[in-house]
């Protein structure tokens, strides 16, 4: 059984937001039909508490500087994604009917979370696997954003817990930090053994 996974649609990650990600909100019509080729739709949502350790502020430095925890190294944002805000909100134009359940990932204060399994040092599960399970799915197609972050860490995370992947790539945006990001990440999902497909591939053969 499959299922799609839609990753962080939220305000904050789209042009308007604190942690833009170019042309996020292009992708939500094609996200709204590929719903419509799933009986199983997952949604998550980064969900951070204000005093969480990924922003920036929080310790006096800027976005895209990091912070040395001992052996972690952590990446620094501008405030994002703020449980109950209105930036944490799912897109309004995303069809909301079809998501059968929503995952909240980046809940600890003390540790981050790019996939949308668990946190960055494991201790801490957002429930999706273990609902998985329950369900018997074993294929997961994965849209959203950012592709070389979020959509990564998760692709990489299902594939080692055993899952397939597939990426429906010109449904997923990427942050572009550094020129070649998104192209590395791409390499690195299908090293690993993820299938990238586009969604006309899908909409056409389901
Ligand atoms: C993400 C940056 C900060 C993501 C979350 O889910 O891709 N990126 N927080
Ligand atoms: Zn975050």
């Amino acid at each position: 059984m499959r299922a799609l996974v839609i990753i962080d649609m939220q305000n904050d990650f789209m042009p308007w937001g604190s942690l833009p990600v170019n042309g996020g909100d292009a992708i939500i019509p094609l996200i709204n039909r590929l719903t419509d080729h799933f009986q199983h739709v997952y949604a998550t949502m980064d969900w951070h508490p204000p005093d969480h350790v990924s922003f920036a502020l929080n310790h006096g430095k800027r976005p895209g500087e990091q912070l040395e925890i001992g052996h972690r190294k952590i990446a620094l944002w501008p405030i994002h994604c703020v449980q109950g805000s209105l930036g944490a909100e799912l897109v309004s134009p995303l069809k909301k009917e079809k998501i059968e359940k929503i995952f909240h990932k980046g809940i600890d204060p003390l540790d981050d979370s790019y996939g949308v399994f668990f946190d960055e040092e494991k201790k801490r599960s957002t429930g999706l696997y273990e609902y998985l399970k329950k369900k018997r799915i074993k294929e997961l197609y994965f849209t959203g954003v950012a592709t070389e972050y979020c959509v990564k860490y998760s692709v990489c995370s299902a594939l080692e817990l055993g899952f397939s992947a597939t990426v429906i790539l010109d449904a997923c945006r990427g942050v572009h930090l550094k020129p070649g990001d998104e192209a590395d990440a791409i390499k690195e999902m299908q090293a690993k053994g993820a299938a990238i497909v586009t969604s006309q591939n899908l909409l056409k053969t389901h």
